[in-house]
């Protein structure tokens, strides 16, 4: 059986706030359908990919918030996409902002699912680093509330066979996070599929602007290599109400070697065949973690969040 997985990022120029979801699900199905006629067994869409990146915005009404999460997932506004995918035969992963009744009560999510090659929905990954803040910070030139309207995700990062290959997800700022990569790598993952929007200004560092697109290339190239695992990043990207976000979206090998790169900040499919095999000859030297792990030396990794620093 053939390891090869032909992999599309599926990036995606700005959703602006006044786009109907029936709109975004016909771009999507555009770039499934390109997809597949380039022969491609699975396509990368960004986080939160149905709407505009709406934690930019502070509200105290949940109602306003709730109309950008999905209660089902296909819902009659996504049923096309998952019927396409059952059609032309080819998996996808989607990231979405879900809102679900659990233990009792209503919980929201920044979530991604893989979707297989009949439309179904086999692994789902609730985001775990949530970044920004969780009030309204008025000094800045525009929120970042994903602390207000999200929970950490419960499902920790599950993996699975799919398509011949052992499955992850991560979702925006967890690729910046080596923890992210490592527990997955621990599960044996050999493609992490993420979804992110990226905002080009950092409000709280200025100075970290113009290294944007350098942080995004690092993180998911060294989670790679680190790891022996394909990394594949789909950006949202372009200007979104006002706010840049970066495109960029990459597939990495297991080398850390970027193999294809998107070149606009606009609906665009970035392609590669990959290998699922070239993850083993850096899982079986370098990287075998049976053999070179100290996991004792790393206690502190899971027994303390903050740093503390020497007197
Ligand atoms: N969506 C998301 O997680 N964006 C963050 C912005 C970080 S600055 C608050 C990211 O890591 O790209």
């Amino acid at each position: 059986m053939s390891r090869i997985l032909t992999v599309a990022a599926a990036q995606l120029g700005p959703i602006q706030r006044a786009d109907t979801r029936a709109s975004v699900v016909r771009r999507l199905c555009d770039l499934l359908r390109q997809a597949a006629g380039h022969g491609c067994d699975l396509v990368v869409f960004p986080e939160l990919a149905l709407t505009t990146f709406f934690p930019r915005w502070y509200t105290e009404d949940q109602t306003e918030i709730d109309a950008f999460f999905e209660t089902a997932l296909p819902s009659a506004e996504t049923a096309p996409l998952f019927a396409l995918a059952g059609a032309l035969k080819v998996g996808f992963c989607l990231g979405y902002a879900e809102l679900v009744e659990e233990d009792g009560r209503l919980r929201r999510f920044n979530t991604s699912v893989i979707v297989d090659k009949s439309g179904e929905i086999v692994l789902k990954y609730r985001k775990i680093h949530l970044p920004g803040h969780a009030e309204h910070e008025p000094w800045r030139a525009f929120q970042h509330l994903e602390k207000r309207y999200f929970e950490v995700g419960n499902l920790n990062w599950p993996v699975r066979r799919i398509m011949g290959g052992v499955l992850g997800m991560a979702i925006c700022n967890d690729r910046r996070w080596p923890e992210t990569y490592r527990v997955m790598g621990l599960k044996g993952v050999e493609m992490v599929l993420i979804g992110y929007n990226t905002p080009r200004h950092n409000p709280p560092a200025p100075d970290h602007d113009r290294l944007s697109e350098f942080h995004n290339q690092l993180s998911m190239q060294a989670g790679a290599y680190q790891n022996g695992t394909w990394v594949v990043g789909a950006a949202k990207c372009g200007v979104e109400e006002g706010c840049e976000m970066i495109g960029a979206s990459s597939i990495i090998a297991p080398s850390g070697q970027i193999v294809a790169q998107a070149l606009t900040q606009d609906d665009e499919l970035v392609l590669a065949r990959c290998d699922l095999d070239m993850c083993a000859s850096y899982k079986e030297t370098t990287f075998n973690f049976a053999k070179h792990r100290q996991p004792e030396a790393y206690r502190l990794i899971v027994e303390q969040t903050g740093a503390i620093a020497p007197e």
